[in-house]
């Protein structure tokens, strides 16, 4: 039976645009242990696509609600053509997971309209640890490849012109 979760870490390398002349801003949240994996997956994937190791910057923040801040910084220093926003939320006993889920979704699609460039929702936001690990290069792959990915073809969507 087919089933509806994708793996995070499938693509058809076919379709990824070549980074080679690309520049990418990194921003990650250190609040949780599992965005160490998604940074390693998203630099690796990138690296993958031809993006040189001198074109990725990459910066830390404190917790997911400073991604927004953060990824301004990046897009700015960086000279970014694209930022990825890397995260992990987990639900707990307080509503602290709404406010944080809502607060950086909200603030990426901001800048998202504000800027020229695009930002990348590279987020997990989960119930337990178990699914954060499961999406953190576990049985369901690794969010901060799927991000890195949506990276490179949003960072040549803007570049293409149409056909
Ligand atoms: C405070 C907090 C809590 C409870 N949980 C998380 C979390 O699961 N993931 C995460 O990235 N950050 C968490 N934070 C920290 C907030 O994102 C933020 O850093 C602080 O509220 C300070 O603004």
């Amino acid at each position: 039976m087919a089933s509806s979760l994708k793996n995070l870490s499938d693509y058809d390398p076919a379709t990824v645009p070549d980074g080679a002349s690309m520049r990418v801003g990194i921003v990650v949240s250190e609040w949780n242990e599992e965005t160490a994996a998604l940074l390693e997956g998203a630099v690796n994937k990138l690296q993958a696509h031809g993006v040189a190791r001198e074109n990725i910057g990459i910066r830390t923040v404190p917790g997911s609600f400073e991604l927004s801040y953060g990824a301004r910084i990046v897009a700015e220093q960086c000279n970014a053509d694209v930022v990825i926003c890397l995260g992990c939320v987990i639900q707990g006993e307080t509503p602290h997971f709404d406010y944080i889920c809502r607060g950086v979704s909200q603030g990426l699609t901001e800048l998202n309209l504000d800027f020229e460039i695009p930002f990348i929702f590279g987020v997990l936001t989960t119930l337990n640890q178990q699914q954060a690990l499961d999406r953190a290069g576990g049985k369901h792959g690794n969010k901060g490849e799927e991000a890195a990915i949506t990276a490179l073809k949003m960072a040549a969507l803007r570049h293409n012109p149409t056909e």
